[in-house]
């Protein structure tokens, strides 16, 4: 079975044989299908996120269920199934309070690269090679715990399923779920990429009647704007707080969403956020970096400032309900989908995706 691994960080992946473990008690082994290439996979690539290596990256993906392990009840062999990185234990404090975003047993091993025992199912020659938390979906086949693959309907094709379990469900969640945007609010979105077009559309869906979209690619601002975007505006070519304030009668906006996880454009999304406003950050930085805002204002102008991850979504809910509003015509997934390349040319999507080309590049296995 072909693989593709990262051996150090900062090298191309090496598409190899893998060898993989039956599924255990509780798991699902999934034939992969397709598997959309995220910016979170490079930021392991470039240590960013410390995982640990050799390893097999990839967590947004999709595929049939082919075999499971002793006890699952929830997915059968043949069952289409979306995979997702933040399975909720249902015991902890955050998933009885309805966060399963927050999981504690998810965090516990989410820079682990393992499965929730601690244990990796991958291997070569007898040595452990390490997964994306979970999943590991660029892999011809990957062994994940039930809650890890959600059945969805059959009649979507794979690499359109992929997204919802990454870019679709963090960008849409966060606008939905984090900041409730409501109808006839104003939005700024900085990062227009594969889960900043998603908080674009999702604030489509809410009924933002002002939708700002921030980049420094001009011909991803020009698409955002089929997605719902009303206004644009060129970073590289524009000083964006001012930008953002002319076209709101000097206010700012009521949400500003940060999808690329850089501290500047974090402190340019609290600045282009009104007074009493919501900033909600989604890109995630190295652990070690830190944000700089004035501190006078966090108590005279009282905006809100959060993050959201995984969209705050429930993902055995949300990817059927997100699937659904695609088949309603009110989500597209099908131009999110710029490229599709083989297992075989990986390292080319990640060298478009460094290189701002696509929304979403996406692997098929055929
Ligand atoms: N100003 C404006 N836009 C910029 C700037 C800038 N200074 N710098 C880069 N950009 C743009 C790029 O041109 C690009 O279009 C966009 O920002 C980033 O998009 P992608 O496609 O490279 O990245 P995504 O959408 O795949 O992922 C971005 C996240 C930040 C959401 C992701 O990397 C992340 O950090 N996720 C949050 C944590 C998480 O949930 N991780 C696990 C699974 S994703
Ligand atoms: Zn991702």
């Amino acid at each position: 079975m072909k693989a593709a691994v990262l051996h150090n960080y900062g090298q191309e992946l090496k598409i190899e044989d893998v060898e993989l473990e039956e599924p255990r008690k509780g798991e699902v082994r999934v034939k992969m299908k397709a598997a959309g290439i995220c910016h979170s996979d490079l930021h392991v690539i470039d240590a960013h996120l410390p995982l640990p290596v050799p390893i097999v990256l990839g967590h947004e993906g999709s595929g049939i269920v082919d075999a499971v392990g002793e006890g699952v009840a929830s997915v059968k062999v043949g069952d289409h199934v979306a995979l997702n990185w933040v399975p909720s234990c249902s015991k902890c404090y955050y998933c009885k309070i309805g966060r399963p975003d927050m999981c504690d047993e998810a965090s516990k091993i989410s820079l682990m690269g393992t499965m929730l025992d601690g244990t990796t199912r991958f291997s070569v020659d007898g040595k452990a090679i390490h997964q994306f938390p979970l999943t590991g979906t660029f892999s011809e086949y990957t062994v994940v715990p039930e809650s890890a693959a959600i059945p969805i309907r059959k009649d979507v094709p794979f690499e359109l399923a992929a997204l919802v379990g990454c870019c679709v469900i963090t960008g849409v969640g966060a606008v939905v779920n984090t900041a409730k945007v409501k109808a006839g609010s104003t939005v700024a979105v900085i990062g227009a990429g594969g889960v900043g077009f998603n908080a674009i559309q999702g604030a489509a869906l809410c009924g933002a009647k002002q939708i700002i979209a921030i980049d420094i690619i001009p011909e991803k601002l020009e698409m955002t704007r089929q997605f719902g975007a009303t206004h644009t505006i060129n970073a590289s070519e524009k000083n964006v707080v001012s930008a953002v304030l002319d076209v709101t009668d000097g206010l700012g906006v009521d949400y500003a969403f940060e999808v690329i996880g850089r501290p500047e454009t974090m402190a340019q999304a609290y600045n282009i956020t009104r007074k009493t406003g919501m900033t909600v950050i989604v890109g995630l930085p190295a652990p070690n970096e830190n944000v700089t805002i004035n501190a006078f204002s966090l108590p005279s102008q009282t905006k809100t400032l959060t993050g959201s991850w995984l969209g705050q979504g429930n993902p055995s809910v949300d990817y059927p309900k997100l699937l659904d509003l695609n088949a309603a015509g009110k989500l597209k997934l099908e131009p999110l989908v710029s490229k599709i390349y083989s297992l075989e040319q990986i390292n080319e999507g990640f060298d478009d995706l460094k290189a701002g080309k696509n929304i979403r590049g996406v692997i098929r296995f055929d």
